[in-house]
């Protein structure tokens, strides 16, 4: 037995006990096996766009997997840390991790001298966040310079040494697990460097944002190991439909009556339409009816200057699915 049917069979027996689950998990060449984070800021948007790309599941009794019904797709619940090691351990084919994790882990790897396998596919849009350095009220701080010679506490090691490193700064890097924004108060460090999304944190614990190092958002990373041909079809389709979810999401299908006469000035104001469909409209010469997928949102504010501008009969509709 090789050793990945080895490490498979085990895995089934520890965790997957079920009979059900036995039949699916068994064949690993074909079903693919994505990881999420198991219970954060991820994991309901994650869940809800592989439901959007259509996979309807059952959740496993003890809610670590959840089995695809219609895809050959289950899904593996863990810490979002652990996702990289296992799309790196060939445990999972694909995951889904914020770009701060993915980073880390990958400069983590390559310091250890190990090669990072896993690779990104695409970024999603949501997770946002950012990686800063932040300043405590009152301490002086001029510009990336400021930091050299004091202590930094973070949960990323890895690139804020890598940020220093580019700024030909020397600072001792405080590594924590957790809680970083009390540090500075608790005299363990001078700054800090941790994620931030609303800014709202740092502000409770009177800190400001003095550099940010790393933009970050949800991503989709898999293995670069080949995989069987049905999984790569499966990986296709599904970054396909990922691909249409996201283009679908701020996307409104327009219908509206035009004067000819005004047809440019409000093909001006669709926003993010490329081709307008212009069709006549029976009984009139000097109207049109325009049809439209604009990609982005559409505001009352548009409306109001289509209608300003001689559009009549305005309707908006939602898009529910579209395939570039
Ligand atoms: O248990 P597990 O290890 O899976 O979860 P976790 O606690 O490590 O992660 P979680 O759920 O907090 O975040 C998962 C991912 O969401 C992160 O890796 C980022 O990619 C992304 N993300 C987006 C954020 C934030 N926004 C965020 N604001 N992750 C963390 N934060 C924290 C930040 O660390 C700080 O404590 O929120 C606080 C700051 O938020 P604001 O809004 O006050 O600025
Ligand atoms: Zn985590």
């Amino acid at each position: 037995m090789s050793n990945d049917a080895r490490f498979e069979r085990q895995t089934i027996h520890r965790t997957y006990p079920s009979p059900r689950a036995h039949r699916i998990m068994i064949d690993k060449s074909t079903r693919l096996k994505i990881a999420l984070q198991k219970s954060g800021r991820l994991t309901e948007n994650s869940l809800d766009l592989l439901v959007r790309c259509g996979l309807k599941y059952t959740r496993g009794k003890d809610q670590l997997m959840c089995y695809g019904e219609n895809m050959p797709l289950d899904v593996l619940f863990v810490r979002d840390d652990d996702i990289p090691d296992l799309v790196q351990q060939d445990v999972c084919d694909l995951g889904i991790v914020g770009l701060n994790v993915i980073e880390e882990k990958r400069l983590a790897f390559e310091a250890r001298g190990v090669k990072p396998l896993f690779e990104q596919v695409m970024t999603l849009d949501y997770g946002r966040c950012r990686l800063s350095i932040a300043v405590p009220e009152g301490v002086e701080y001029r510009n990336v310079q400021s930091l050299r010679g004091k202590r930094i506490a973070t949960t990323y090691p890895n690139i804020l040494s890598r940020y220093l490193r580019e700024n030909d700064v020397q600072a001792e890097i405080v590594t924590l697990s957790g809680a970083v924004e009390i540090a500075p108060r608790l005299g363990r460090a001078d700054f800090i460097c941790d994620l931030v999304s609303t800014g709202s944190t740092l502000a409770a614990n009177h800190l400001w944002e003095a550099e940010t190092i790393l933009e970050s958002q949800a991503a989709i990373i898999r293995t670069p190991v080949p995989v069987s041909p049905e999984k790569q079809e499966w990986i296709r389709r599904l970054t396909l439909r990922i691909d249409g979810v996201q283009q679908v999401k701020e996307s409104k299908y327009i219908m509206l009556h035009a004067p000819r006469a005004k047809l440019a000035e409000i093909r001006q104001l669709l926003p993010g339409s490329e081709a307008p469909t212009i069709m006549p409209l029976e009984g009139s010469t000097d109207k049109v009816a325009v049809h439209a997928v604009c990609r982005e949102n559409v505001f009352w504010e548009t409306l109001e200057s289509l209608k300003a501008a001689g559009a009549s009969a305005i309707l908006v509709l939602p898009v529910e699915k579209m395939l570039a």
